[in-house]
């Protein structure tokens, strides 16, 4: 059987098929294993392709049995529009991923079968009943799979190549943020695949450099204390960089930080959202303390290590004055590099539940779920003050200025070329905001 596997284009981001060309393709664009994953999934007996929107155009008229299509929410409209025309021309098409997963009688409308969930066990059985002519409209959500089985996944159908490659090594997250699509994605708590599989990949890749694609990596410390100890032992001499927690990484003992350094780690992504404690509080995420956070980023820096944050604004406990006081905040915490977003409720998260049912989702056009694009009504601030205040600390925080200072600064710390890593990330984000936040 032939499958086309297909990454639909993205419009808003960091990496979006705007960005063709080096800076994305060769440079700093993420590297995307979920097809590539999927694509190890599948029984070796049949042939499989990947297009990536972002990069190549999708030939409608490929001989193909099967297409599957990964959509995201903010993706989910582009998405149902190449599963219609793949359709009209007679072909049989499969979504799957975040959006059909929450919304997979929305989906299923484009497509003749929908998985939802994790697909580790229900891609073969799919692949098994297409081969029959038999395909259920419906496969999953089937969380009962052994992490030891995943095989390393295809790298060589990536066609585009960037210097960064990409491995996950654990699955779920113990939080449960109001605002967050894993809680209800991944239905079997945290689950972690073999240190020595995951190693075995990363010495496969061809990349010096490498991120893990994990919700975060410090869920369970013990195996990632393993983990550092076995890239150090096996002399892997890669550069990474993880999601991690602010109260793990502010928390665990001196040997954890200087394992993680010596393992390669370059810089964590933490996600702060807030540095209103009564934000944090409001979307269950008061295990943050932000009377911590200062502390936490100069443990990390103390250790040779830097941090991209994560800031998002729009929370129902957020008053006109939380722009400023953000902004200082990131200054005076030496923050290295930082994501800023709005609040993007997506569907299948207690967010979404909870504003439609206050009446406060503005539209749902998938498309403007982007976490630029204001979706829903804001409690304490008009909407022209979210977007307006999100511009405004965007535009200073990658000002020239600030970024050339913070850079000189992400050299000091790591002591190393592959800080470039990080630093490149502070003009990937300005080229984004500059683009997306129109500054
Ligand atoms: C790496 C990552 C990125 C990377 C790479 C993007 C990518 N598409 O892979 C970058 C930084 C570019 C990124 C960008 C964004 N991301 Co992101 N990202 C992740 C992250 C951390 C890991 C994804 C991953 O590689 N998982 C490993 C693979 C193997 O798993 P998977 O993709 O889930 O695929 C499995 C199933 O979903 C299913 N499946 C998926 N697709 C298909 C298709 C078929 C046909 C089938 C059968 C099965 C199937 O099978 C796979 C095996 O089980 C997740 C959080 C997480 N840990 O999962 C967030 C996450 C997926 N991102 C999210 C978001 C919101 C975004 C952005 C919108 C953020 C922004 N500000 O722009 C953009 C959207 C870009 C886009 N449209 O792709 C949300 C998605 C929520 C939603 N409902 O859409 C998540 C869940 C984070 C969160 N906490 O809410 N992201």
């Amino acid at each position: 059987m032939k499958i086309l596997l297909v990454f639909p284009r993205i419009e808003h981001g960091t990496s979006t098929y705007k960005d063709k060309g080096i800076w994305s393709s060769v440079l700093f664009g993420y590297p995307i294993i979920t097809l590539p994953h999927l694509a190890a999934l599948t029984p070796k007996k049949h042939f499989v392709k990947i297009v990536n929107e972002n990069y190549y155009n999708i030939d409608f008229s490929t001989d193909v049995d099967l297409v599957g299509i990964t959509c995201y929410t903010m993706t989910a409209p582009r998405v149902y529009e190449i599963a219609d025309e793949f359709r009209k021309r007679g072909k049989k098409v499969v979504l799957g991923g975040y959006h059909p997963t929450a919304l997979p009688d929305e989906a299923k409308q484009h497509a003749d079968s929908i998985v939802l969930g994790e697909a580790e066990a229900t891609w073969p059985e799919l692949i098994r009943d297409m081969e029959k002519r038999k395909l259920k409209p419906f496969y999953g959500p089937n969380p009962d799979f052994d992490m030891a089985k995943i095989p390393p996944i295809r790298r060589e159908l990536i066609m585009h190549n960037p210097i960064i490659g990409a491995v996950q090594s654990t699955r779920g997250c113990t939080n449960s943020c109001e605002f967050c699509a894993i809680g209800s994605f991944c239905q079997h708590g945290v689950k972690q695949r073999p240190i020595k599989n995951v190693i075995e990949e990363i010495k496969q890749m061809p990349n010096k450099m490498f991120i893990i694609h994990d919700p975060h990596l410090t869920v369970n410390r013990k195996y990632a204390r393993e983990f550092f100890k076995e890239l150090i032992r096996q002399k892997v001499h890669k550069t990474w960089v993880a999601n991690g927690t602010s109260n793990v990484l502010g928390k665990v003992d001196d040997e954890f930080l200087n394992l993680a350094r010596k393992s390669g780690c370059v810089e964590w992504f933490i996600g702060f959202e807030s540095v209103s404690q009564a934000a944090l509080n409001g979307i269950k995420k008061g295990l943050n303390k932000v009377e911590d956070f200062q502390k936490t980023i100069k443990r990390v820096h103390d250790h040779g290590m830097t941090i991209q944050g994560g800031i998002i604004f729009g929370f129902d406990e957020d008053t006109p004055d939380i722009f400023d006081t953000t902004l200082e905040k990131m200054h005076e915490w030496e923050l290295d590099v930082v994501e800023i977003n709005i609040l993007t409720p997506y569907p299948g998260t207690p967010l979404f539940d909870r504003l439609e049912g206050e009446g406060r989702l503005l539209n749902k056009d998938w498309s403007r779920y982007n976490q630029v694009d204001i979706v829903f009504k804001p409690k304490n601030m008009s909407e022209k003050e979210l977007f307006e205040g999100t511009r405004r600390v965007a535009k200073e925080f990658y000002s020239w200025h600030n970024i050339i200072k913070r850079n000189v600064r992400i050299f000091s710390i790591t002591k190393k070329l592959t800080a470039l890593l990080p630093a490149g990330n502070n003009y990937t984000f300005r080229r984004y905001y500059k683009r997306d936040l129109n500054f």
